[in-house]
């Protein structure tokens, strides 16, 4: 149950409620695509850094460990030891972005695992299967990305044929959402819009979609190669279609700024491997815009990787010693700098939701923007 609780302008601030708890939103959702953080990141560290909603794969689970043996251990939550929600990817984007030899069919994808190249069928039943054996809170319907570039005939066809597979979504969750042994039997189902940049073909499929009086809506399709303008112009011309009462999300996106444009235009839902690929990689996320620890110019700086910062690194490491840390692979400084950066995204999110409460979201972005795009030094 989705509740609207205010509005500015087009931004939402809404609360979900799950059987796995409540989601204020706008949240920021933590990937942890094989059921892990990447960064040896516990799910005990999530509880630390304000995480609402872990988010994992569909496909990735599937190969491997294989979604029957986490259904046997008791769903993915008992599995990876998280009481609150979990959101799973359907495995379209997935099979699209990693798998070989693809051949895309009515029925669904046939691809060969990117792990030991073994033949594997995926369709929107199989889909849903597999994400009720995870028994995940939120399953996501089982779509096609088409790419950015895509001529408008394909899309055309892409779109219809994603919107005839989120029926078969719908029908197969209902059965398994009806069967005894199902482990999450209040199991959701997001519907995700297509259609690359061509907003008239957006806007189409978010009416046909909206009829379906789904628990939530996802545009897809979007960070994979357009420009960020592009991008916020199919925001503001097909999110007005999706049902304002109903959470949105935006999927695989962003940065902070594009967080906060998404929000903007009504986004209740991100997630994005940024923060923990670019934690990784020695880059953090400040107020003052990013940092590359690896520079030689914090060799000996004694500060935090932010003043202020109430997150497990900043709290009593310094600089100096992650960067150490970092040079010497150990492994604690890409947890540190991943901690960080997701702390950074989750403190975000928490500051434009009450920027919302308080109605002044507009001068919170403009503020936050600017931060950014100044260096502290
Ligand atoms: N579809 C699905 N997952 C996704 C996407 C999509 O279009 C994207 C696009 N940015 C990220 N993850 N199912
Ligand atoms: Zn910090």
């Amino acid at each position: 149950m989705y509740r609207l609780l205010k509005q500015e302008g087009r931004a939402k601030r809404g609360e979900f409620e799950t059987v796995h708890g409540t989601i204020q939103t706008p949240v920021f959702m933590n990937v942890g695509t094989v059921a892990a953080i990447k960064g040896a990141v516990s799910t005990q560290d999530l509880e630390q850094i304000k995480t609402q909603v872990e988010l994992s794969n569909t496909y990735h689970l599937h190969v491997r460990p294989g979604d029957k043996i986490i259904k046997q251990l008791g769903g993915l939550h008992k599995f990876m030891s998280w009481n609150k929600p979990i959101l799973t990817d359907s495995g379209g984007f997935q099979v699209f972005s990693l798998a070989t030899l693809r051949k895309i069919k009515e029925e669904g994808v046939y691809f060969n695992s990117h792990i030991d190249g073994r033949k594997i069928f995926m369709g929107p039943e199989e889909s849903m299967q597999i994400q009720s054996n995870l028994a995940s809170t939120i399953a996501m319907a089982f779509d096609e990305c088409a790419p950015a570039k895509a001529e408008r005939a394909y899309v055309e066809n892409s779109v219809a044929r994603t919107t005839r597979w989120l029926e078969r979504c719908k029908a197969e969750m209902a059965r398994l959402n009806s069967q005894e042994d199902t482990i999450n039997k209040n199991q959701l189902l997001f519907g995700i819009n297509q259609g690359a940049i061509y907003t008239d073909i957006r806007i189409e499929h978010a009416k046909r979609i909206s009829e379906l009086n789904l628990d939530g809506y996802a545009v897809g399709g979007l960070a994979v190669g357009e420009s960020h303008e592009e991008m916020y112009h199919v925001l503001d011309e097909t999110v007005p279609y999706l049902p304002v009462d109903k959470p949105t999300y935006l999927m695989g996106v962003g940065t902070p700024a594009n967080i906060l444009e998404g929000v903007e235009r009504g986004i209740d839902f991100f997630d994005c491997v940024y923060p923990s690929r670019n934690g990784r990689h020695g880059h953090l996320y400040t107020n003052h815009g990013k940092i590359n620890l690896f520079n030689a110019k914090y060799e000996l700086d004694d500060r935090p990787i932010e003043e202020g910062c109430d997150c497990p690194a900043c709290r009593r490491y310094t600089r100096a010693y992650i960067r150490h840390l970092l040079k010497a692979k150990e492994m604690l400084g890409m947890r540190l700098c991943v901690l960080h950066n997701l702390y950074f995204y989750n403190t975000m999110m928490e500051e434009i939701r009450a920027a919302l409460d308080a109605g002044n979201f507009a001068a919170y972005k403009k503020t936050k923007l600017d931060n950014m795009s100044h260096p502290e030094d």
